[in-house]
């Protein structure tokens, strides 16, 4: 689908003069590559429960193959997806600006899949799983998890270290985030001039603090989002509507450069 944008003179301006960029996604940014996003209502055994009540480290002690059959579910949603041209627009912009920063709340490797490097992962990674006990890293099986559709309940597999379940290598509710990931996150919403949030509904934190931070720092906020969103009012600019359509036609109206899907 393509869109003929009609953007704001000081909205191009801010592009064009921009000496860094950051880029906050969240998981509205891998819908339309067919990954459901974390407040999306859920189907088959999953509908029966509240995504923030399995994304804990209580639910999964509760009921471990609940919580690993979810994010097994999950990751065979996740390695069935492809990247879609909002990931892809995001790789395009980092041709055009001096300087580019992505940061994304979402588990799954679409962003890097799609070509952009150095991502900041704030709430962990599907794909490394690691001991609940004793925390050494795990692998999975090579191949495709071939989850059914309604969801069952999956036995987590026990570390070869120390017999304690994996689980999931993501952040938990009542977790901290991976120190490094979030000072490099703190560093591109200080330090940039843009900072464009998409696809988030900025209401867990504390990552949902960057938009702010970035602002009190003199940054300039761009907002992509179907709905409405606690960032509304602190967004210099607002542009309602998905990603995959937004993204690409902005950069392609801003930098003449239009992707196939824009074409
Ligand atoms: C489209 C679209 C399209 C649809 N195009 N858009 C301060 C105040 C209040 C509470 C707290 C606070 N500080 C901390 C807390 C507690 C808690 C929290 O924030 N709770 C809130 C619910 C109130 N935070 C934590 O517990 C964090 N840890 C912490 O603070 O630790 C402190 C500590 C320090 C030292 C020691 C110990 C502890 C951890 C938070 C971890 C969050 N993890 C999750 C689960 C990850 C694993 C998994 O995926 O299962 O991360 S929660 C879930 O929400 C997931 C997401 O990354 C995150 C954000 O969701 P996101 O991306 O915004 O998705 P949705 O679904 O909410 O929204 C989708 C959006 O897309 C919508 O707006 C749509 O409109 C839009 N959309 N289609 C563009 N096509
Ligand atoms: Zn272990």
């Amino acid at each position: 689908m393509s869109l003929d944008l009609i953007l704001p003179d000081s909205l191009v301006k801010a592009f064009k003069t921009a000496r860094h960029v950051t880029v906050f996604t969240g998981a509205g940014v891998s819908a339309e590559s067919g990954v459901p996003t974390f407040r999306d209502a859920h189907t088959g055994l999953w509908a029966r429960f509240e995504p923030t009540a399995l994304a804990t480290p209580e639910a999964f002690e509760a009921d471990p193959a609940l919580v690993w059959g979810w994010y097994e579910w999950r990751r065979s949603r996740v390695m069935r997806a492809a990247p879609n041209p909002a990931h892809e627009a995001i790789v395009r912009l980092a041709r055009h600006v001096p300087a580019i920063s992505v940061v994304t709340q979402n588990v799954d490797d679409l962003h890097e899949r799609a070509g952009s490097r150095s991502v900041a992962h704030l709430h962990g990674r599907l794909m490394q799983p690691r001991c609940f006990a004793c925390g050494t890293p795990w692998r999975y099986p090579d191949g495709m998890p071939n989850e059914p559709e309604d969801g069952r309940r999956v036995t987590p597999p026990e570390c070869p270290e120390c017999a304690g379940p994996i689980r999931p290598g993501v952040v938990w509710f009542g977790e901290p985030l991976p120190a490094d990931e979030w000072l490099r996150a703190l560093g591109a919403a200080a330090g940039c001039d843009l900072f464009i949030t998409v696809g988030t509904s900025a209401m867990v934190y504390p990552a949902a603090e960057l938009p702010r931070i970035a602002a009190g720092q003199g940054a300039r906020v761009l907002q992509i989002n179907p709905q409405a969103t606690a960032l509304d009012s602190l967004a210099d600019w607002n542009l309602v509507g998905a990603a995959g359509v937004v993204l690409p036609a902005l950069i392609g109206a801003v930098f003449d450069d239009a992707s196939p899907t824009t074409g």
